[in-house]
């Protein structure tokens, strides 16, 4: 422990995927600096999030970085969707390889921040006793970070074990022939499911909101396919640019309407079967904008499900009524396969919620279903929370979180007035898209801003109001163009915000589509940043 705070040019929060890329822009520019981690490795998510089944939904050669070429031609992805071990090992590599644990800092929380106006820097705590200062402040804090665990009565009664996914215990947990309950069916637990369902003596799933699950259909590479990927990759990145989500993928311009329904069911069927989110991206380009896109892509999945599951009532229930996307879609690996084990059963809380819990399990309608061991898989405060939790203080002793009560405010998603030299890493307001490459655009245009500041001998980079508002009104009404902002208010989305009780229902993402956002940043630095001011 220091008393005398260290100085850095920069301190990132987070060694996780945003991290690790600004460090490497920050050495790059010659800035001195720190990163603070609250694990006790690298890798954010992929740290955290070690429940059973836990991959990837991006395919493994696009969720990756792109400044070290040398490990993308020598890296052996395994799996389509790789699981965390591998996504976990790859970011180890590229950390050890350029040697960036030197300037990072691991099993330290960041507890505050404060703007000191005075001296025009940061003041930053840990939860170690510590304490630092910074010209630049950046949040690589991530967007699913803070877990959100519903206050069930009773929890602290259970007398078997509780899991909850986002902080996975190291040790191997035995699920054999237990009776394993799971409350949450978004991505994390469509992804628990299948595997446990393996071992489990049986599983029930508590479900509240049914998901609308694509096939993930995930498969091991070989040598082939992987020279293949390697021989590609500046044609997958130039792809990635003009992909509206960031993925390599030349762009669907099919339009739903010009086709007809024959030809719509066979464009289904072909994004079904090559699987994965090629669902949306290769079918129709108007699927998020197109009502009536939207609702035949709604209506084929559910047809798909009463397909799948042989008991009518199970895929009643698992069958969504809301706007497809509304809430973030998973993908599945045999997810509706399972319910159709003999091990397996599903328990409706949509309009009986779950009561409490007791010694002995949990209890739904008056009905006691007694368990071992309960896994809770209930989600994040996305998008802010990460921000929102840590006590961020800018100008005046503004705290971020007051700042942001009714929904996020942020000019380009990476800054926010009131809070200089403060930079968001995937911050609010930037596209729902493929991450490592919205990472990769977001802190390629702070290193610009960064070195123009620097260039011009300015100590302090603030976003104005008027740039602000700006922006929210700009993804405001992108987002009033697609099928979501007319979706059911009571449909639970974290893209939304509303899955936190208490939470303001807001745009979170700016849903212009990733080509356009890139458009965005590079006008900016080209136009000399406007709705900026440096001083
Ligand atoms: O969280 P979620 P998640 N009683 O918010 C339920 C990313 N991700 O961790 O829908 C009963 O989607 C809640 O019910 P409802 C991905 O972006 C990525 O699964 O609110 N149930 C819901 O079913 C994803 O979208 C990957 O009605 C309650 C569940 O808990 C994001 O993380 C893998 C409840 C929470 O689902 C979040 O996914 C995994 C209650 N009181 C995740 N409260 C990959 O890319 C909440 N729920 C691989």
């Amino acid at each position: 422990m220091s008393n005398t705070p260290q100085h850095y040019d920069a301190i990132i929060i987070g060694a996780g995927f945003g991290g690790i890329r600004a460090l490497h822009e920050f050495r790059k520019i010659g800035l001195k600096t720190k990163v603070f981690e609250a694990g006790t490795d690298v890798g954010g998510t992929w740290y955290w999030n070690r429940y059973p089944g836990a991959r990837t939904d991006s395919e493994a050669w696009c969720y990756c970085y792109q400044f070290d070429d040398e490990i993308l031609q020598t890296w052996d992805w395994k799996e389509r969707m790789p699981s965390w071990t591998e996504v976990f090992a790859y970011l180890r590599k590229v950390v050890d390889k350029h040697d960036m644990r030197r300037d990072m800092q691991f099993s330290t929380r960041i507890q505050s921040a404060h703007f000191d106006a005075a001296a025009n820097q940061w003041k930053v705590t840990t939860d170690k006793g510590e304490t630092a200062t910074c010209q630049y402040l950046i949040s690589a804090s991530g967007v699913l970070t803070v877990p959100y665990m519903p206050p069930f009565p009773g929890l602290e009664t259970f007398k078997g074990e509780v899991l909850r996914s986002s902080s996975w215990p190291r040790h191997k947990v035995d699920f054999a022939g237990k009776r394993v309950a799971l409350v949450g069916t978004g991505a994390t637990g469509v992804q628990i499911i299948p595997v446990v369902a393996q071992v489990a003596g049986h599983l029930t799933v508590f479900q509240r909101t049914p998901n609308y699950v694509m096939p993930g259909r995930n498969h091991y590479i070989d040598e082939e396919q992987r020279e293949g990927i390697r021989a590609n990759y500046d044609q997958m990145w130039n792809w990635t640019r003009t992909n509206p989500f960031a993925f390599p993928m030349a762009p669907c311009n099919q339009m739903f309407d010009d086709y007809t329904p024959e030809q719509q069911q066979r464009i289904f069927d072909g994004g079904w079967e090559v699987g994965g989110f090629r669902f949306i991206f290769e079918t129709f380009a108007d699927m998020l904008v197109n009502p009536k896109c939207n609702e035949a892509a709604a209506a084929y999945i559910r047809n798909k499900i009463h397909t799948v599951v042989k008991d009518p009532k199970t895929a009643a229930i698992l069958s969504p009524h809301y706007q497809f996307g509304l809430k973030r879609p998973p993908l599945g690996h045999f997810y509706y396969e399972t319910f159709n084990r003999p091990n397996v059963s599903l328990v409706d809380v949509k309009d009986t919620p779950i009561e409490r819990i007791t010694p002995k399990g949990l209890v739904v309608d008056g009905q006691e279903y007694e368990a071992d061991i309960i896994i809770f898989a209930t989600g994040f405060d996305g998008g802010t929370g990460a921000l929102t939790s840590i006590d961020v203080r800018g100008r005046n002793g503004r705290t971020m979180k007051e700042t942001w009560a009714n929904g996020p405010r942020t000019h380009m998603g990476t800054t926010v007035d009131g809070f200089p030299n403060l930079f968001m890493i995937s911050g609010p307001q930037t596209p729902f898209a493929n991450i490592p490459i919205i990472i990769n655009s977001g802190v390629e245009w702070i290193g610009k801003i960064i070195q123009k500041a620097r260039r011009d001998g300015e100590i302090v980079i603030e976003a104005t109001p008027e740039g602000v508002e700006g922006w929210v009104q700009h993804v405001q009404k992108l987002f009033s163009m697609t099928v979501m902002d007319k979706g059911d208010h009571a449909v639970h989305s974290w893209m939304m915000g509303n899955n936190i009780p208490g939470k303001t229902r807001s745009v979170l993402f700016y849903f212009g589509g990733a080509p356009m956002y890139f458009q965005e940043l590079d006008e900016s630095v080209d136009m000399g940043f406007p709705g900026f001011t440096f001083s």
